[in-house]
C-alpha cells in the first residue's frame, strides 16, 4: 500500500498493491509467513496464504459512484468467495473529493455510502457482522478501496458504547448509512479498530477545536483499547496541515511510533481528525 500518489491495483514482483494518493512516502506492508498466492485482474489484485486475503480494488472518477461502489465491492465479495476467504473483517476506504458534490449534488462520501449499502444488502456478510473500515479523503478523484479476509469464520464485530453503530445512523447524515462497525476482533488475536473521529452518538463534537476532536478521539479509541500506548500501526489523519504539527505531537505522547500522519480530508465536512489502529490480542 503506497500512499503518495494513486494508481492501478496490480501484482509486481509477486506482490498485490494499490497506491493511494494521500501526498505522503509511507508504505504500508501487510506480511505473512506463508507461500501466498496472487491474481487479479484489470480493476483488482489479491494475494492469499491459505488463512488471510488480502484484496485491493479501485472505482474510476464517475459523476455518481454508487453503481461502481457497488459493482467493484460485489466484485470484490465474488472474488473471496470464489478463493475461499468470504469473511471481510477490515475495509480501507479513499475517496477522491469526499466532501465535494456528485453529478446531483448528493455528496461524494454519500454517494459512496450508498453503493457501499446496496452491496452488503446484495450479498450480506455471511455471519450478518459488516467489516471495521477506515473511509478518509484522497487527493485525485476515483476510490481506491483495500480488505483483509479470513478462510474461517470466527471475527466479531466490536462497537462503542460511547457512539452510535455507524449503521443506525439516523438519515440526517445521507441516504443510506455507512456501513461498518467500530472494530473488529479477531479470534484469540488482534483488535483492528475502525477510523474514530470526534463523535458521540452520532454527532461531531468540537466542531472548530482540533484539539478537543483529539480528545475525544482518544477517549472513544480508549474505551476499545484501553492502553493506547499498546497501539500498533497508528495511523492519523488531519483536516488541515496547519493542524498537523499539534496533532502529532500530542499522538507521540499517547502512542508508541512510529506514527503515519496524513493531511486529507475526511468523510464529515466539521471533522478534523481521525485515527485508526490495531490492538494486539489478549491470547
Ligand atoms: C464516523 O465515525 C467517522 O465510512 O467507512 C470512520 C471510519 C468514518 C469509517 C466509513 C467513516 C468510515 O462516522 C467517519
Amino acid at each position: 500500500m503506497g500512499y503518495a500518489a494513486a494508481g492501478a491495483p496490480v501484482v509486481g514482483a509477486g506482490t498485490p498493491s494499490l497506491d493511494v494518493a494521500l501526498g505522503s512516502p509511507v508504505t504500508e506492508v501487510w506480511t505473512t509467513g506463508r507461500p501466498v498466492t496472487t491474481g487479479g485482474t484489470a480493476d483488482l489484485t489479491y494475494g492469499h496464504d491459505g488463512d488471510y486475503a488480502f484484496l485491493a480494488g479501485r472505482v474510476p472518477p464517475s459523476p455518481r459512484y454508487a453503481p461502481g461502489v457497488r459493482r467493484a465491492y460485489l466484485r470484490a465479495f465474488g472474488t473471496l468467495a470464489d478463493l475461499g476467504y468470504p469473511h471481510v473483517f477490515r475495509i480501507w476506504n479513499f475517496i477522491g473529493d469526499i466532501n465535494g458534490s456528485n453529478a446531483e449534488g448528493l455528496e461524494i462520501y454519500r454517494d459512496f455510502c450508498r453503493g457501499r449499502a446496496e452491496a452488503f444488502e446484495t450479498v450480506p456478510p455471511p455471519t450478518g457482522m459488516v467489516p471495521a473500515a477506515t473511509g478518509v479523503g484522497a487527493h485525485s478523484p476515483g476510490i481506491g478501496f483495500y480488505l483483509l479476509a479470513r478462510r474461517e469464520p470466527g471475527h466479531t464485530a466490536v462497537e462503542n458504547p460511547r457512539q452510535l453503530p455507524a449503521y443506525r445512523y439516523p438519515d440526517r447524515y445521507g441516504p443510506r448509512p455507512p456501513s461498518f462497525a467500530r472494530a473488529s476482533r479477531l479470534p484469540g488475536g488482534p483488535l483492528l479498530i475502525s477510523g474514530t473521529a470526534s463523535i458521540l452518538g452520532h454527532r461531531t463534537r468540537h466542531a472548530r477545536d482540533p484539539t478537543a476532536q483529539l480528545r475525544t478521539t482518544l477517549a472513544n479509541l480508549a474505551v476499545l483499547a484501553p492502553d493506547l500506548s499498546a497501539l500498533r500501526a497508528v495511523k492519523v489523519y488531519v483536516r488541515h496541515a496547519a493542524d498537523l504539527d499539534e496533532v502529532r505531537s500530542r499522538c507521540a505522547a499517547v502512542f508508541r511510533e512510529p506514527i503515519a500522519c496524513f493531511v486529507t480530508d475526511l468523510c464529515r465536512s466539521d471533522l478534523l481528525v481521525e485515527i485508526e489502529g490495531i490492538a494486539p490480542g489478549r491470547a
